[in-house]
Protein backbone atom coordinates (compact mmCIF):
# COMPACT_ATOMS: atom_id res chain seq x y z
CA UNK A 1 0.00 0.00 0.00
CA UNK A 2 2.79 2.51 0.72
CA UNK A 3 4.25 1.90 -2.95
CA UNK A 4 0.78 3.59 -3.78
CA UNK A 5 0.30 6.44 -0.84
CA UNK A 6 4.29 7.52 -2.44
CA UNK A 7 2.91 7.91 -5.73
CA UNK A 8 -0.22 9.96 -4.86
CA UNK A 9 1.18 13.67 -4.57
CA UNK A 10 0.23 16.99 -5.34
CA UNK A 11 1.75 16.74 -8.82
CA UNK A 12 1.01 13.25 -9.68
CA UNK A 13 -1.91 13.07 -12.49
CA UNK A 14 -4.23 10.23 -10.76
CA UNK A 15 -7.03 8.52 -12.44
CA UNK A 16 -9.13 6.38 -11.18
CA UNK A 17 -11.82 3.77 -12.91
CA UNK A 18 -14.47 2.44 -11.08
CA UNK A 19 -16.79 -0.11 -11.58
CA UNK A 20 -20.20 -2.20 -9.93
CA UNK A 21 -17.98 -3.46 -6.58
CA UNK A 22 -17.62 0.55 -5.40
CA UNK A 23 -21.10 0.45 -4.77
CA UNK A 24 -21.93 -2.67 -3.19
CA UNK A 25 -21.13 -1.78 0.13
CA UNK A 26 -24.07 -0.10 -0.56
CA UNK A 27 -25.89 -2.19 -1.53
CA UNK A 28 -26.49 -2.27 -4.78
CA UNK A 29 -25.68 -5.23 -6.73
CA UNK A 30 -23.16 -6.17 -9.05
CA UNK A 31 -23.52 -7.58 -12.39
CA UNK A 32 -21.24 -10.78 -11.97
CA UNK A 33 -19.57 -12.97 -9.50
CA UNK A 34 -21.94 -14.35 -6.48
CA UNK A 35 -24.97 -12.07 -6.02
CA UNK A 36 -24.60 -10.58 -9.24
CA UNK A 37 -27.50 -9.44 -11.71
CA UNK A 38 -26.26 -11.59 -14.53
CA UNK A 39 -27.38 -15.06 -12.04
CA UNK A 40 -30.76 -14.47 -12.10
CA UNK A 41 -31.22 -12.22 -15.24
CA UNK A 42 -29.76 -12.31 -18.81
CA UNK A 43 -27.88 -9.46 -20.13
CA UNK A 44 -29.32 -10.41 -24.09
CA UNK A 45 -32.79 -9.96 -22.37
CA UNK A 46 -32.66 -7.03 -20.60
CA UNK A 47 -29.29 -5.15 -21.56
CA UNK A 48 -29.53 -4.65 -25.52
CA UNK A 49 -31.65 -2.19 -27.60
CA UNK A 50 -32.67 -5.74 -29.40
CA UNK A 51 -34.30 -6.82 -26.04
CA UNK A 52 -35.91 -3.23 -25.47
CA UNK A 53 -37.39 -3.45 -29.13
CA UNK A 54 -38.80 -6.96 -28.70
CA UNK A 55 -39.87 -6.09 -24.88
CA UNK A 56 -39.73 -2.44 -23.48
CA UNK A 57 -42.28 -3.50 -20.91
CA UNK A 58 -39.88 -6.47 -19.23
CA UNK A 59 -36.86 -3.96 -20.02
CA UNK A 60 -38.43 -0.94 -17.93
CA UNK A 61 -39.97 -3.21 -15.37
CA UNK A 62 -36.75 -4.34 -14.70
CA UNK A 63 -34.55 -0.45 -14.38
CA UNK A 64 -37.81 0.54 -12.63
CA UNK A 65 -36.68 -1.99 -10.21
CA UNK A 66 -33.36 -1.10 -10.03
CA UNK A 67 -33.80 2.97 -9.61
CA UNK A 68 -36.36 1.92 -7.07
CA UNK A 69 -33.27 -0.36 -4.78
CA UNK A 70 -30.65 2.45 -6.27
CA UNK A 71 -33.20 5.45 -4.72
CA UNK A 72 -32.72 3.79 -1.26
CA UNK A 73 -29.00 3.44 -1.54
CA UNK A 74 -25.65 6.06 -0.15
CA UNK A 75 -22.81 6.70 -1.20
CA UNK A 76 -20.28 4.60 0.47
CA UNK A 77 -16.79 5.57 2.43
CA UNK A 78 -15.29 4.61 -1.09
CA UNK A 79 -17.21 6.99 -3.40
CA UNK A 80 -16.85 10.23 -0.54
CA UNK A 81 -12.73 9.16 -0.68
CA UNK A 82 -12.89 9.39 -4.15
CA UNK A 83 -14.51 12.66 -4.22
CA UNK A 84 -12.38 13.98 -1.18
CA UNK A 85 -9.49 13.26 -3.28
CA UNK A 86 -11.23 15.41 -6.34
CA UNK A 87 -10.69 18.35 -4.09
CA UNK A 88 -6.84 17.14 -2.75
CA UNK A 89 -5.57 16.08 -5.74
CA UNK A 90 -5.28 18.62 -8.83
CA UNK A 91 -4.85 16.59 -11.55
CA UNK A 92 -7.12 14.07 -10.68
CA UNK A 93 -10.30 12.57 -13.20
CA UNK A 94 -12.62 9.69 -11.90
CA UNK A 95 -13.89 7.53 -14.66
CA UNK A 96 -16.93 5.46 -13.92
CA UNK A 97 -18.69 2.76 -15.38
CA UNK A 98 -21.80 2.91 -12.98
CA UNK A 99 -24.90 4.46 -13.93
CA UNK A 100 -26.41 4.49 -10.33
CA UNK A 101 -25.25 8.61 -9.54
CA UNK A 102 -23.52 7.12 -6.27
CA UNK A 103 -19.92 9.09 -7.15
CA UNK A 104 -22.71 11.93 -8.07
CA UNK A 105 -23.94 12.25 -4.81
CA UNK A 106 -20.71 11.87 -3.00
CA UNK A 107 -19.63 14.78 -4.38
CA UNK A 108 -22.96 16.63 -3.17
CA UNK A 109 -22.05 15.35 0.38
CA UNK A 110 -18.33 15.57 0.63
CA UNK A 111 -18.00 18.70 -1.07
CA UNK A 112 -21.00 20.28 -0.36
CA UNK A 113 -21.33 21.19 -4.16
CA UNK A 114 -23.33 19.48 -6.59
CA UNK A 115 -21.19 17.46 -8.81
CA UNK A 116 -19.91 19.24 -12.37
CA UNK A 117 -20.18 17.74 -15.85
CA UNK A 118 -16.24 17.44 -15.90
CA UNK A 119 -16.02 15.73 -12.13
CA UNK A 120 -17.35 12.14 -13.34
CA UNK A 121 -16.65 10.58 -16.77
CA UNK A 122 -19.67 8.53 -17.16
CA UNK A 123 -18.77 5.75 -19.56
CA UNK A 124 -22.05 4.18 -19.40
CA UNK A 125 -24.70 6.84 -19.18
CA UNK A 126 -27.43 7.10 -16.10
CA UNK A 127 -30.19 5.20 -14.75
CA UNK A 128 -31.26 8.30 -13.98
CA UNK A 129 -31.45 9.78 -17.09
CA UNK A 130 -34.43 8.93 -20.78
CA UNK A 131 -34.24 9.42 -23.99
CA UNK A 132 -36.85 8.87 -26.80
CA UNK A 133 -36.61 5.78 -28.01
CA UNK A 134 -36.88 7.16 -31.83
CA UNK A 135 -34.58 10.24 -30.76
CA UNK A 136 -37.27 12.48 -32.24
CA UNK A 137 -36.67 16.27 -32.73
CA UNK A 138 -38.49 17.62 -30.62
CA UNK A 139 -37.06 16.12 -27.31
CA UNK A 140 -33.88 16.39 -25.99
CA UNK A 141 -30.80 14.33 -26.25
CA UNK A 142 -31.67 12.94 -23.14
CA UNK A 143 -32.90 14.19 -20.34
CA UNK A 144 -33.11 13.26 -16.00
CA UNK A 145 -36.36 11.63 -14.98
CA UNK A 146 -35.63 10.48 -11.17
CA UNK A 147 -39.16 8.49 -10.90
CA UNK A 148 -38.77 5.05 -9.09
CA UNK A 149 -42.27 4.09 -10.72
CA UNK A 150 -43.87 5.85 -13.82
CA UNK A 151 -47.82 5.58 -14.12
CA UNK A 152 -47.52 4.64 -17.48
CA UNK A 153 -45.49 1.10 -18.20
CA UNK A 154 -43.52 1.35 -20.46
CA UNK A 155 -42.82 5.33 -20.19
CA UNK A 156 -43.92 7.44 -23.33
CA UNK A 157 -41.76 10.29 -24.60
CA UNK A 158 -44.06 13.43 -23.46
CA UNK A 159 -42.34 15.28 -26.93
CA UNK A 160 -43.75 12.86 -30.02
CA UNK A 161 -45.66 9.83 -27.54
CA UNK A 162 -43.60 7.55 -28.83
CA UNK A 163 -41.57 5.27 -25.93
CA UNK A 164 -38.61 6.59 -23.99
CA UNK A 165 -35.50 4.17 -22.79
CA UNK A 166 -33.16 4.34 -19.78
CA UNK A 167 -30.10 6.74 -20.85
CA UNK A 168 -27.60 3.69 -20.27
CA UNK A 169 -25.56 2.25 -22.87
CA UNK A 170 -26.26 -1.04 -23.80
CA UNK A 171 -24.09 -4.27 -24.95
CA UNK A 172 -23.43 -3.61 -28.99
CA UNK A 173 -24.13 0.01 -28.48
CA UNK A 174 -21.74 2.41 -28.86
CA UNK A 175 -20.29 4.80 -25.93
CA UNK A 176 -20.30 8.63 -26.78
CA UNK A 177 -17.46 9.47 -28.45
CA UNK A 178 -16.54 12.57 -26.70
CA UNK A 179 -16.80 10.79 -23.46
CA UNK A 180 -14.63 7.95 -24.71
CA UNK A 181 -12.20 10.25 -25.46
CA UNK A 182 -12.14 12.08 -22.46
CA UNK A 183 -11.41 8.52 -20.50
CA UNK A 184 -8.76 7.38 -23.22
CA UNK A 185 -6.78 11.08 -22.55
CA UNK A 186 -7.20 10.47 -18.59
CA UNK A 187 -4.76 7.26 -19.38
CA UNK A 188 -2.03 9.46 -19.94
CA UNK A 189 -1.20 9.94 -16.08
CA UNK A 190 0.89 8.95 -13.72
CA UNK A 191 -1.13 6.36 -11.64
CA UNK A 192 -4.13 4.49 -12.68
CA UNK A 193 -6.45 2.74 -10.19
CA UNK A 194 -8.82 0.41 -10.88
CA UNK A 195 -11.75 -0.27 -8.64
CA UNK A 196 -14.09 -2.78 -8.20
CA UNK A 197 -14.48 -3.75 -12.10
CA UNK A 198 -14.19 -7.36 -13.06
CA UNK A 199 -12.22 -5.81 -15.83
CA UNK A 200 -14.12 -8.20 -19.19
CA UNK A 201 -16.34 -5.19 -20.35
CA UNK A 202 -14.65 -3.07 -23.18
CA UNK A 203 -14.17 -0.08 -23.77
CA UNK A 204 -13.72 0.57 -19.82
CA UNK A 205 -11.32 -3.05 -19.68
CA UNK A 206 -8.76 -1.79 -22.28
CA UNK A 207 -8.00 1.55 -20.43
CA UNK A 208 -6.04 -0.46 -17.68
CA UNK A 209 -3.88 -1.42 -20.29
CA UNK A 210 -3.60 1.64 -21.99
CA UNK A 211 -2.49 3.30 -18.95
CA UNK A 212 -0.21 1.01 -18.86
CA UNK A 213 1.41 1.39 -21.78
CA UNK A 214 1.47 5.20 -21.23
CA UNK A 215 4.08 4.69 -18.45
CA UNK A 216 1.49 4.55 -15.22
CA UNK A 217 2.08 3.08 -11.76
CA UNK A 218 -1.48 0.63 -12.32
CA UNK A 219 -3.41 -0.51 -9.56
CA UNK A 220 -6.18 -2.93 -8.93
CA UNK A 221 -8.47 -3.03 -5.58
CA UNK A 222 -10.81 -5.79 -5.53
CA UNK A 223 -11.62 -8.58 -3.11
CA UNK A 224 -11.35 -10.90 -6.58
CA UNK A 225 -8.95 -11.99 -9.18
CA UNK A 226 -9.64 -10.27 -12.50
CA UNK A 227 -8.18 -10.46 -16.11
CA UNK A 228 -6.53 -7.27 -15.02
CA UNK A 229 -5.18 -8.60 -11.70
CA UNK A 230 -1.46 -10.54 -12.97
CA UNK A 231 -1.16 -7.23 -15.60
CA UNK A 232 -1.19 -4.34 -12.58
CA UNK A 233 2.06 -3.05 -10.63
CA UNK A 234 0.02 -3.78 -7.35
CA UNK A 235 -3.19 -5.99 -6.64
CA UNK A 236 -4.78 -4.72 -3.43
CA UNK A 237 -7.13 -7.50 -2.19
CA UNK A 238 -10.36 -6.30 -0.46
CA UNK A 239 -13.29 -3.88 -0.70
CA UNK A 240 -13.18 -0.56 -2.09
CA UNK A 241 -14.86 1.02 0.94
CA UNK A 242 -12.40 -0.46 3.56
CA UNK A 243 -8.82 -0.08 1.00
CA UNK A 244 -9.62 3.15 -0.45
CA UNK A 245 -10.35 4.86 3.28
CA UNK A 246 -6.80 3.03 4.72
CA UNK A 247 -4.86 4.20 1.71
CA UNK A 248 -6.46 8.00 2.79
CA UNK A 249 -5.45 7.60 5.98
CA UNK A 250 -2.18 7.05 5.19
CA UNK A 251 -2.05 10.14 2.58
CA UNK A 252 -2.99 11.98 5.77
CA UNK A 253 -0.79 10.86 7.57
CA UNK A 254 2.29 11.73 5.10
C1 LIG B 1 -15.89 -5.38 -5.36
C2 LIG B 1 -16.63 -5.35 -4.18
C3 LIG B 1 -16.25 -4.39 -3.23
C4 LIG B 1 -17.45 -6.89 -5.41
N1 LIG B 1 -15.22 -3.57 -3.49
N2 LIG B 1 -14.88 -4.56 -5.59
C5 LIG B 1 -13.44 -5.83 -27.29
C6 LIG B 1 -13.24 -7.14 -26.94
C7 LIG B 1 -14.31 -7.98 -26.63
C8 LIG B 1 -15.62 -7.51 -26.67
C9 LIG B 1 -15.83 -6.22 -27.01
C10 LIG B 1 -14.75 -5.39 -27.32
N3 LIG B 1 -15.25 -4.16 -27.61
C11 LIG B 1 -16.59 -4.19 -27.47
C12 LIG B 1 -16.98 -5.41 -27.13
C13 LIG B 1 -18.41 -5.84 -26.89
C14 LIG B 1 -18.93 -5.51 -25.51
C15 LIG B 1 -18.09 -6.22 -24.45
O1 LIG B 1 -17.22 -5.68 -23.83
N4 LIG B 1 -18.38 -7.49 -24.24
C16 LIG B 1 -17.64 -8.29 -23.26
C17 LIG B 1 -18.57 -8.66 -22.10
C18 LIG B 1 -17.09 -9.49 -23.96
N5 LIG B 1 -18.91 -4.06 -25.29
C19 LIG B 1 -19.89 -3.29 -25.72
O2 LIG B 1 -20.85 -3.74 -26.34
C20 LIG B 1 -19.78 -1.81 -25.44
N6 LIG B 1 -19.97 -1.09 -26.64
C21 LIG B 1 -19.00 -0.89 -27.54
O3 LIG B 1 -17.87 -1.23 -27.35
O4 LIG B 1 -19.42 -0.23 -28.69
C22 LIG B 1 -18.69 -0.43 -29.88
C23 LIG B 1 -19.31 -1.65 -30.52
C24 LIG B 1 -20.53 -1.52 -31.15
C25 LIG B 1 -21.10 -2.64 -31.73
C26 LIG B 1 -20.47 -3.89 -31.63
C27 LIG B 1 -19.26 -3.99 -30.97
C28 LIG B 1 -18.67 -2.86 -30.41
C29 LIG B 1 -20.89 -1.36 -24.50
C30 LIG B 1 -20.79 -1.96 -23.15
C31 LIG B 1 -21.99 -1.52 -22.31
C32 LIG B 1 -22.04 -2.22 -20.98
N7 LIG B 1 -23.32 -2.01 -20.39
C33 LIG B 1 -23.56 -2.48 -19.04
C34 LIG B 1 -25.03 -2.18 -18.68
C35 LIG B 1 -25.19 -0.68 -18.39
C36 LIG B 1 -26.60 -0.33 -18.14
C37 LIG B 1 -27.16 -0.89 -16.86
O5 LIG B 1 -26.57 -0.78 -15.77
O6 LIG B 1 -28.22 -1.47 -16.95
O7 LIG B 1 -22.68 -1.83 -18.14
S1 LIG B 1 -23.20 -4.21 -18.81
C38 LIG B 1 -22.52 -4.04 -17.20
O8 LIG B 1 -21.12 -4.38 -17.23
C39 LIG B 1 -22.60 -2.53 -16.87
C40 LIG B 1 -21.27 -2.30 -16.21
O9 LIG B 1 -20.96 -0.93 -16.25
C41 LIG B 1 -20.35 -3.19 -17.00
C42 LIG B 1 -19.07 -3.54 -16.27
O10 LIG B 1 -19.33 -4.26 -15.13
P1 LIG B 1 -18.47 -3.97 -13.81
O11 LIG B 1 -18.66 -2.60 -13.36
O12 LIG B 1 -17.08 -4.42 -14.05
O13 LIG B 1 -19.23 -4.90 -12.76
P2 LIG B 1 -19.10 -6.49 -12.53
O14 LIG B 1 -20.33 -6.90 -11.85
O15 LIG B 1 -18.73 -7.19 -13.75
O16 LIG B 1 -17.87 -6.63 -11.53
C43 LIG B 1 -17.92 -6.17 -10.21
C44 LIG B 1 -16.56 -6.35 -9.60
O17 LIG B 1 -16.61 -5.79 -8.30
C45 LIG B 1 -16.15 -7.82 -9.43
O18 LIG B 1 -14.84 -8.00 -9.94
C46 LIG B 1 -16.16 -8.03 -7.92
O19 LIG B 1 -15.15 -8.93 -7.47
C47 LIG B 1 -15.91 -6.64 -7.43
N8 LIG B 1 -16.41 -6.33 -6.08
N9 LIG B 1 -17.56 -6.27 -4.17
C48 LIG B 1 -14.53 -3.64 -4.60
N10 LIG B 1 -16.87 -4.26 -2.00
Amino acid sequence: MQALVSRLTPSARITVLTGAGVSAASGVPTFRGAGGLWKNFRPETLATAEAFGRDPRLVWEWYAWRRSLIAACEPNEAHLVLAGWSRRFPHFTLITQNVDGLHESAFAKALSRPAGPTDVIRLHGSIWEVRCWQDCDASPKWWRDERATFPEMPPRCPHCGDLIRPGVVWFGESLDPDVVSQAAAATECDVFITVGTSAVVYPAAGFIEQARRNGAFTVEINPEATPATRSVDLALQGGAETILPQVDKLIMAV
